[in-house]
């Protein structure tokens, strides 16, 4: 197979190089402490907080559940506004608790929940509001906030896509009340399966904690029906090992996102998502939204580059409000949400991770520019 053949992914995990992980699995083998918050567990959330300028972190066994905990821990009930462009764990996590989501539109420019839409979406059963950074571009943090304080609503975000990410006044995961990270192993950040919820205070984050281990508070005592949350021994120790790596992760991914945007900047009918407001990006993502006047639809193309071997995918399409156990509310109605409904017909996330070559990029571009020409 020639490298023109070789398939090309919409992402490939950055991984450390094997052999420095070996002396960590060695810790593990002596102490045979696997989980249930071990060493390697203690030091990721102590260095996670560091790097990210976040002052209480709680590790996961991945961002669903630790979704799920983050609603439970603030006993969020009733309706929740959400966003229905998203991966579907983001609505799930309120049927797992028993809300009702309440689907509100996005803004065009950074397919975020749109605060101008979220007041007229209020009844007296909302609780609370889950935005989702979507492609790791801040949402309107203060304008989210301002309502939720008029209203007297908790903000959780999913900041699955976020990692690392710094908005206008440091770490954008200590807006809202809580921030919910995913570490799966197409993130930015890795440790094969993963997530933490982010937190302000220490009560909270050792309800949270309490939460993801059955609600056991001491060794005998039950305080609310917890879930197993956890995360492991190898995964904590591969997330101390990945965050060595993880800056130098980031900066290979601006090089690609600049290579696309230099290479697809003039391409007609193709648009590109604009970097959003944040002062450090993470490049998560390179989503582009195929418009009319390209000169073949978005599945078309999508068709042509899995001919060409290049599998991209189509995040967020169908839109979460379009499931079948999502279709019948009220606000899934798709009058309700006609910007989110256009671009989930549009967009195209195309490959994007460390190890890609710019060879790589100009051949997923190729593509792009032979259909458009
Ligand atoms: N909230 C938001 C906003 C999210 O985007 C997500 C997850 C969550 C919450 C929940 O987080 P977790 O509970 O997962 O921590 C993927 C991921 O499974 C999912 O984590 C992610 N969002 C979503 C956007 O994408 P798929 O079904 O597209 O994954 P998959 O397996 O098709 O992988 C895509 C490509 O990546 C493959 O074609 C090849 C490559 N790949 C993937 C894996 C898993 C690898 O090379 N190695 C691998 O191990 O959902």
């Amino acid at each position: 197979m020639s490298i023109e053949d070789q398939p090309i992914f919409v992402t490939r995990p950055h991984l450390p190089p094997l052999e420095e992980f070996v002396p960590y699995l060695e810790k593990i083998w002596a102490s045979r402490i696997l989980t249930n918050s071990g060493p390697f567990h203690e030091q990721l959330e102590q260095a996670l907080c560091k790097y990210l300028g976040v002052k209480h972190l709680a590790l996961f066994t991945n961002a669903t559940i630790a979704l799920v905990t983050a609603l439970q821990a603030l006993r969020i009930t009733g309706e929740v506004i959400t966003t229905p462009y998203s991966f579907v764990a983001t609505a799930h996590s309120l049927l797992w608790n028993g809300i009702k989501p309440v689907f509100v539109d996005v803004d065009p420019n950074t397919l975020n929940l749109d605060p101008a839409r979220i007041e007229a979406a209020i009844t007296p059963h909302t609780t609370a509001i889950l935005p989702v950074h979507c492609y790791g571009h801040p949402c309107d943090v203060d304008a989210i906030q301002r309502i939720a304080d008029r209203y007297n609503l908790k903000v959780i975000y999913d900041a699955a896509h976020a990692f690392g990410v710094e908005c206008h006044c440091g770490s954008v995961l200590n807006h809202g009340d809580l921030s919910v990270l995913s570490f799966h192993a197409t993130k930015v950040f890795n440790t094969f399966e993963g997530g933490a919820i982010v937190c302000p205070d220490a009560k909270t984050k050792l309800r949270i904690d309490q939460l993801k281990n059955f609600g056991f508070v001491d060794e005998t005592t039950v305080a609310a029906p917890g879930i197993n949350g956890k995360m492991s021994e190898f995964n904590a120790a591969l997330g101390l090992l990945q965050l060595k790596y993880v800056d130098m992760a980031i900066a290979r991914r601006f090089e690609i996102d600049k290579q696309y945007r230099q290479e697809l900047g003039e391409l007609k009918g193709i648009r590109l998502l604009g970097c959003g407001s944040e002062k450090r990006p993470n490049y998560a993502y390179f989503p582009v939204l195929v418009d009319d006047t390209y000169s073949v639809s978005r599945d078309t193309l999508y068709d042509a580059l899995r001919s060409s071997g290049i599998y991209s995918r189509r995040y967020f399409y169908p839109l979460i409000s379009d499931f079948p156990m999502y279709r019948g509310l009220q606000s899934a109605a798709r009058e309700n949400l006609p910007v989110a409904a256009a671009c989930a017909e549009r967009v195209i996330c195309l490959p994007l991770y460390p190890e890609m070559t710019m060879d790589e990029v100009t051949r997923v571009c190729g593509v792009l520019a032979t259909l458009g020409g």
